[in-house]
């Protein structure tokens, strides 16, 4: 499965079908993928706050090192880095200023003091987030002089319940949220319900504008954080309701007893409310619910030293393992710990079933990890005290006692599943038996595959025009829908760097079948015999032969319906070339215009109607001839070179999985069996299209 994730802003979702794609000018595009974001970098929060504190630690060279510099300067190095603090200052990091009120409101939910939330977009583009949580202290902190809120709002250091137990969310910021927000905010109001009391403070780019005062009374308890963004800070001051609500929602499944509201009061605007008493059992169900299901959700909690253990799984009847793992609320993309412990369990507890009941007649067979996951939807979700973030982008789990905690809980509670539901039983061992006897079958046609490619020694394909240039980071290969258009890109092409392959009508859906008919198809073989990699088990990136690889089809619903099935293919079958940022979408023109007077030479490119209209905002239309380009059929060598594939004039979208179990929504809507989701998503999604004919 695609597990990892390549940080970046939110694409922009005007873009073609929707699978977080980003458009990325040309310079941008020859780098790799950044991965991992700065803004999971350790923030040392534990460091009791102030400059004394760290005079005492006697600063030697090492020590004394730009985060402990950023906490003696406070907010002023928050605003000066926000990176550091936020990740990035572009779409993500913007929001995330919402997730961090939101995990301080959720922290009151998990301590059973708060059970609605709602988070309200306003019109001048300032956020509200409301809870009826205990309210923020407003006594005289000690230590600071200061109201409790003014000190956890001003200081960097102040902000969690440091001590206080209990399980904090924030993972990246520990708790030093609301400061951060704070700061980058070119105002923030706090409004607390507090002991009969509405309070209330203002502050300005962190600081402060209003002393704490009280403005009424009140009946109940809560708080209500309003900041506006500051445009000194952000790139992009909008927020999109459709990124929080991905956010929100899923916070709403991950604490069932929460009602989370998202209300965008802007114009056109909607309003949701999320709650989920099922809370990840719904989660499951969610994320299946394109999906043919073999049986119920299966639910299962335990907790034993603190740790606390949710699972909740379901099998439907496709191939695809879809495993998402949570600590303390935050995605574990990596996995870690808690997802070790669930994978031995659910291994060990299969094949224990299989043999008692007798699917396994030989002795020596066993069932694989891969084989008791195939069509696996799982969400594994664990609260912890002193969480331990590892990996690349610190999104693993680290801490140990957590792999046999989680082991234990799930082997106990669904053995007496199993145990007690004979009928499911056997229908999900069965699964998993054939997913066994398919897998060897795969096995088999990888190896007569590769036996044939090395007998073959000149194994590359003969549809393929490969380029003349060995080195891989400076090769790309176009696919390139039907022979037609794969003849003028032959013809148009840059020999020396770009490689083209036709590929013809439409390639096997890769969703509806399992890898050994999946291999026998000759346009997949060919395309993975022309990229070198390997596929599945055998995968091998520094095999690439391309760092590129463009997928180049028209711009109409067929063309849309190969490239989906192109980027399944390699969302499946080959994630770590997403993963690595090698796979792009070309982008052929919609438009050509062209001045009517005579001997003019200029002619313009133009992508949508967007830039059309936009083209002709200071120019008459009569002067100018504008063609519309139906497929890349239509045009010639010349054009298509110029348009689409020199990489001084083109532009090429990255293609990104943000987050593996809602890229692979899109995916299952479009390639499964249930037509009425895949056509809301194609009218929603491929606006370009004239004549939508599904
Ligand atoms: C510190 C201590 C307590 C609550 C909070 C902070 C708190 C912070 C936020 C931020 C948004 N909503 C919030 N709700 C509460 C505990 C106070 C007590 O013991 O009564």
């Amino acid at each position: 499965m695609a597990n990892k994730h390549i940080a970046g802003d939110s694409p922009t979702r005007e873009q073609t079908l929707d699978f977080g794609q980003q458009a990325v000018p040309e310079a941008a595009a020859s780098a790799p993928a950044q991965m991992a974001d700065d803004m999971n970098e350790p923030i040392n929060a534990d460091i009791e706050g102030d400059a004394k504190q760290i005079a005492d630690t006697q600063p030697d060279a090492e020590h004394y090192d730009a985060e402990q510099i950023q906490i003696l300067e406070g907010l002023e190095g928050v605003r000066r880095r926000p990176g550091m603090y936020i990740g990035s200052t572009g779409s993500k990091g913007l929001h995330h200023l919402v997730y961090e009120i939101v995990d301080n409101s959720i922290d009151e939910t998990l301590a059973g003091f708060c059970d609605t939330i709602t988070v309200t977009i306003h019109p001048d583009g300032s956020v509200t987030i409301t809870d009826n949580g205990r309210g923020i202290p407003v006594d005289i902190h000690a230590k600071t002089g200061k109201p409790a809120v003014e000190a956890a709002l001003t200081l960097l250091h102040a902000g969690g319940k440091f001590g206080a137990g209990g399980y904090k969310v924030s993972g990246g910021l520990h708790g030093v949220g609301l400061s951060v927000v704070n700061a980058l905010s070119k105002w923030l109001r706090v409004e607390i319900h507090r002991d009969g009391k509405i309070h209330t403070q203002n502050y300005s780019r962190g600081k402060v504008t209003s002393e704490l005062t009280v403005i009424g009374e009140t009946d109940h308890t809560g708080t209500s954080v309003t900041f506006l963004p500051d445009g000194q800070i952000f790139e992009t001051l909008e927020f999109s309701t459709e990124v929080l609500a991905g956010r929100l929602r899923e916070l709403s499944f991950l604490n069932s007893n929460v009602t989370i509201i998202l209300a965008d009061e802007r114009e056109g605007g909607q309003k949701f409310t999320w709650h989920h008493e099922g809370g990840i059992a719904d989660f499951v169900a969610y994320i299946n619910k394109n999906k043919e299901t073999i049986h119920p959700v299966l639910y299962f909690q335990g907790e034993q030293d603190l740790v606390q253990v949710e699972i909740a799984l379901q099998y439907n009847d496709g191939y695809a393992e879809n495993i998402a793992s949570y600590t303390n609320n935050i995605r574990t993309i990596e996995g870690g710990t808690h997802e070790m412990g669930f994978k031995t369990a659910l291994t060990r507890v299969m094949n224990d079933f299989a043999k008692k009941l007798n699917f396994l007649k030989d002795k020596n067979a066993k069932l694989s990890g891969d084989d008791v996951r195939e069509g696996l939807t799982a969400v594994i979700s664990v609260k912890v005290r002193e969480p331990q973030f590892e990996g690349q982008t610190k999104t693993k789990l680290g801490n140990t006692e957590v792999k046999g905690i989680t082991d234990r809980i799930l082997a106990e509670a669904l053995s007496n599943y199993l145990e007690e539901n004979p009928a499911k039983t056997k229908m999900i061992i069965d699964k998993t038996v054939r997913a066994a006897r398919a897998r060897e079958a795969a096995r088999k046609a990888r190896e007569l595959t590769r036996k044939q490619n090395v007998l073959e020694k000149t194994s590359l394909p003969g549809k393929l025009a490969d380029c003349s240039v060995k080195d891989p980071a400076f090769s790309e290969l176009f696919l390139v829908e039907g022979d037609s258009a794969g003849g003028s890109a032959k013809q148009g092409r840059d020999r020396r760097t770009q490689a083209v392959l036709p590929l013809r009508g439409k390639i096997l859906n890769v969703e509806k079948a399992r890898l050994d008919r999946i291999l026998s198809s000759e346009e997949i073989k060919n395309m993975i015999t022309a990229m070198g990699t390997g596929i599945s088990e055998d995968f091998d990136i520094s095999k690439a032969r391309y760092h590129k690889v463009i997928i180049m089809t028209d711009a109409d619903v067929d063309g849309a319906h190969i490239m989906t099935l192109l980027l399944t293919f390699f969302f499946r079958y080959m994630p770590e070339l997403i993963n690595h940022g090698y796979v792009y979408v070309a982008q052929p023109p919609l438009y050509g215009v062209k001045p009517k007077r005579n001997n003019a030479k200029e002619h313009f490119y133009l992508y949508d109607d967007v830039q059309l209209d936009r083209f002709f905002l200071d120019k008459k239309r009569e002067n100018y001839a504008i063609q519309r380009y139906k497929g890349l059929g239509e045009m010639n060598e010349d054009e298509l070179w110029e348009t689409t594939m020199n990489p001084e004039n083109r532009t090429l979208i990255q293609v990104t999985i943000d987050d593996a179990i809602y890229a692979d929504e899109p995916f299952s809507m479009l390639m499964g069996d249930q037509v009425e989701p895949r056509r809301n998503f194609i009218e929603a999604n491929a606006k370009y299209v004239d004549d939508i004919d599904i």
